[in-house]
């Protein structure tokens, strides 16, 4: 089909636009493949290094036992999938996982807890985490579920930068996934982490079943916040036996690299992480999702439950494809504030260099 001069025509630098409609959306999924990584690489050069892709890595300081109901979710209590419910993680244990973290080449370090919202009491231990975690030089992320205005607050004084909370799908989608919480309490907890002054990191899943249309209708749910996330993680469904979503039809893969560059062609200066389902793809599929604009990873063995390919599969791939890890100072400039890392300049070591944990990349 022939896409509309507007959507085609290269022109200046976009300005950010929140005024997405589904239909526009719709349009660039309809592209030709080859045109739609045309436009999506075109976009991305004009905002970053394309052989640059930001590292982050993930840590589950409370894992399972979650009273929600995400009908993708190996932690859910309600689904018999094994994990084993454990208590928060003491502070010790996450710097040891933090350091290594650090000294394989992560800029970014994410703990994420199984909870529909933190508790007040959970807070100064969480607090306690983010500071020294920030202290080692490190960016830091956190994914606690649903935040209020304090529990926020009391983040961002700790030196919490980013916080994730997905919306997951498209809003005429979610009845399908959650029911144990409304979309508009995951709108309001981006608010209340946007006040607090932390950057934004918030995306989905793809995979679940749902249509294009809600693919597309989940892309203009991102694009139309008030601020784009700065992070956006793409995840493709990782399907765990004893959630309701195992079984599901897979997406095409092609339809996934899609998805991706819709993501980077409606917010242009977001990073967006080729986030969980790595492990089951080839490096030629990863390489078509760089090729469409993602730029950013989850690296190290693990996610939060399940698989992630190994560091050397990692490093070998970024070396294949010429790509390095994106030094702190190129995140921060498309940032709307900088943020005051303690010993950035430190963070910037190379996945393909041999490290403490791991050899040489092929
Ligand atoms: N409990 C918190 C919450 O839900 O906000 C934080 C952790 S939760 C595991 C973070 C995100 O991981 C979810 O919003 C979802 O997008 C993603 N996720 C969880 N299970 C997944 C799966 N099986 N496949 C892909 N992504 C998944
Ligand atoms: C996100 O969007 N994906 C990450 C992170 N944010 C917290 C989590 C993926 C989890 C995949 C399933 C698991 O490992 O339990
Ligand atoms: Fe709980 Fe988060 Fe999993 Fe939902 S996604 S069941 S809130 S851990």
């Amino acid at each position: 089909m022939s896409a509309p001069a507007a959507l085609l025509s290269p022109g200046p630098t976009p300005v950010l636009r929140h005024d997405w409609q589904r239909a526009e959306l719709l349009e660039l999924f309809d592209l030709p493949f080859p045109e739609l990584l045309h436009r999506a690489a075109s976009v991305h050069r004009q905002h970053f290094d394309p052989a640059e892709v930001q590292v982050s890595t993930l840590l589950s300081v409370k894992t399972g036992g979650c009273p929600e109901d995400c009908a993708y979710c190996p932690q859910a209590q309600r689904y018999n999938t094994g994990v084993q419910a454990q208590k928060l993680m003491d502070t010790e244990q996450v710097l040891e996982k933090a350091k290594q973290a650090k000294a394989a080449g992560a800029s970014r370090f994410c703990m994420g807890a199984a909870w529909r919202s933190p508790k007040d009491r959970d807070i100064p231990k969480v607090a306690e985490m983010i500071r020294e975690v920030k202290a080692l030089g490190l960016e830091t992320c956190a994914t606690l579920g649903m935040l209020n205005a304090d529990h926020a607050q009391a983040l961002k004084s700790a030196g919490l930068d980013y916080y994730n909370h997905n919306l997951d799908t498209a809003p005429d989608f979610y009845g399908e996934i959650i029911h144990t919480r409304e979309y508009q309490d995951r709108l309001d907890t981006l608010e209340n982490v946007r006040d607090a002054g932390m950057k934004t990191c918030s995306g989905g899943i793809v995979g679940m079943g749902e249509s294009r249309e809600q693919r597309a209708g989940l892309l203009q749910a991102l694009a139309n916040l008030p601020a784009h996330p700065d992070s956006v993680p793409i995840n493709r469904l990782v399907q765990v036996a004893g959630t309701p979503l195992h079984g599901t039809t897979e997406l095409d893969p092609f339809e996934f690299v899609r998805t991706i560059a819709v993501a980077r062609i409606t917010m242009p200066q977001s990073m967006v992480r080729l986030s969980a389902g790595r492990e089951s793809m080839s490096d030629e599929l990863q390489a078509l999702c760089f090729a469409a604009g993602a730029n950013s990873i989850f690296y190290g063995e693990k996610l939060l439950t399940t698989g992630n390919p190994d560091t050397e599969r990692d490093q070998a791939l970024f070396a294949r494809l010429g790509l390095r890890p994106m030094p702190l100072q190129a995140q921060n400039v498309h940032a709307d504030h900088r943020i005051d890392v303690p010993g950035s300049g430190t963070v910037h070591a190379d996945i393909t260099e041999p490290t403490p944990q791991c050899g040489r990349a092929a």
